[in-house]
């Protein structure tokens, strides 16, 4: 048992390599546990915005003008579980005015849905259940453009706008 001999310098010289390596292969992991979190999260906000966007899609989905039946114009508006009416612009002419609206979900699923046209207490379909129809013969209001909405799904997006022309 001699004194403790200081070790070589080789060798203190291999032990912080080895500590180097350690570290460096100690970094290299927690980097790539970090480039795992961030595409995960990317991933993440990308199905949440993808499922927003289904929300909050624009609810403009088309536009159809009446056609005459019997002197009355007709339009047909259908609703579903995107919460939007098929046409949402409406374009009729003055007089009486025929709306049907047609809930396109299966009897029993899916939510109802009604259609009230602003300001006009007179031009309101009641609730229409999944797979109903229901109509509203109304006179068309004066010359312009009124928004209607289902009153239920208005803060989804589900509105429309009817525009009624002068001749
Ligand atoms: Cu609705």
């Amino acid at each position: 048992m001699g004194p403790e001999r200081p070790a070589p310098a080789a060798a203190v010289a291999h032990r912080t390599l080895n500590v180097r390596r350690y570290r460096h292969r100690m970094l290299a992991r927690r980097r790539l546990v970090l480039v795992g979190a961030v595409v995960a999260l990317v991933v993440g906000a990308a199905a949440c915005s993808n499922r927003r966007s289904s929300v909050e899609k624009n609810p403009r989905t088309g536009s159809a003008t009446a056609s005459s039946v019997n002197g009355v114009d007709e339009l047909t508006i259908s609703a579903g579980s995107d919460y939007r009416f098929h046409p949402s612009t409406v374009t009729v002419g003055p007089g009486r005015l025929r709306i049907v609206l047609h809930n396109t979900e299966k009897p029993g699923q899916g939510a109802p849905h009604n259609l009230q046209v602003g300001g006009l207490s007179a031009a309101s379909v009641p609730l229409v259940a999944a797979g109903q129809t229901r109509q509203l013969t109304f006179t068309a209001p004066t010359p312009g453009r009124y928004r209607f909405v289902c009153t239920i799904h208005q803060a989804q997006g589900q509105t429309g706008t009817l525009v009624v022309t002068g001749s």
